[in-house]
């Protein structure tokens, strides 16, 4: 009797600790894909890296397969105001991925978070971009110079531009303020580049790589190295998915949350089709001047 009930006592331990093991490996396996000898680093200033074969076909198609229907003509923020605006300074389109959508998304989201050593909830959402012939981002920061724009989470610090197609001709991120090193770490061959790509540091896009580079100095000010530009794409089609990376968490302001409220009925399904970060001002607002529904927007 006695040999009978520990065998299925050591029984019942083997299969808790198989379902330990299982749960933390699924934890832990998009962390481990990260091989930091495949990352390298092209400029330091601005600090910036490059890791080939990041993303795999099948994310890169995933990626690619969720944006292809809701793309819209990207926008950039107003300097002053921090307005989502249309400009000439950035012709192509683009959507956002909520936050851990899918598994596959958030296996990515692990991935980046393990590579740049900053945490998961300091992310925005993933923009996926396409541009098409002659589309282009003219050379811009990611940090900004308004109040609305920082006041979830902080500065950006980072952003990391994940290449989802190659490009025959053009569509380089360029640092044109980058200071030039003797040795670029990419080996890239000025013939391979465009007019645009020679204007400084430049990254060819390549399915599957991404590109960390930093906006911040170590000291948290701000770094001017750190413009950037999306080069023309000349032949081909450039499709890229962007991660800015801030300073504190991405989803709460930090503040006054005696006042937890919604201020419109219509809230919560505004924040379900992704107002929250599309119209940032008026859902969530500012630390001085909160806005109409920072409950549903999670951030207090
Ligand atoms: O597409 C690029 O190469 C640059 C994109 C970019 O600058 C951005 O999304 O902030």
């Amino acid at each position: 009797m006695r040999s009978a009930s520990s065998k299925s006592s050591l029984l019942v331990l083997v299969v808790v600790l198989l379902l330990l093991t299982l749960l933390y490996d699924h934890n832990s396996c998009n962390a481990s894909l990260i091989d930091p000898t495949k990352s390298k680093q092209i400029s330091w200033k601005p600090r910036a890296f490059v890791y080939r074969g990041f993303l795999t076909d099948q994310e890169c198609d995933h990626l690619i397969s969720l944006a292809k229907s809701e793309l819209k003509r990207s926008q950039v923020a107003d300097n002053l105001s921090g307005k989502s605006t249309l400009s000439e300074v950035r012709t192509s389109s683009g959507m956002f991925i909520a936050k851990g959508k899918d598994s596959i998304v958030s296996g990515i989201e692990d991935k980046l978070a393990a590579w740049t050593f900053l945490p998961k909830e300091n992310g925005e959402d993933i923009q996926v971009l396409r541009y098409e012939h002659g589309q282009k981002y003219d050379p811009h920061y990611d940090y900004f110079t308004d109040k609305v724009n920082i006041a979830r989470g902080g500065h950006r610090i980072a952003t990391v531009l994940m290449y989802l197609t190659d490009v025959v001709k053009g569509g380089e991120t360029v640092f044109p303020a980058a200071e030039e090193t003797s040795h670029r770490g990419l080996n890239i061959m000025d013939e391979d580049l465009s007019d645009c790509g020679r204007r400084g540091i430049a990254v060819k896009p390549r399915r599957g790589d991404a590109l960390l580079f930093f906006s911040l100095h170590p000291d948290a000010t701000t770094d001017p190295n750190s413009l950037h530009a999306g080069c023309p794409v000349i032949e081909g089609e450039k499709w890229s998915a962007t991660k800015w990376i801030h300073v504190a968490h991405f989803d709460k302001i930090y503040g006054n949350d005696s006042d937890c409220k919604d201020q419109n009925d219509s809230c919560e399904r505004w924040a379900a089709l992704g107002e929250c970060t599309k119209n940032s001002e008026y859902m969530v607002g500012t630390t001085d001047l909160p806005g109409y529904c920072r409950r549903s927007c999670n951030v207090c």
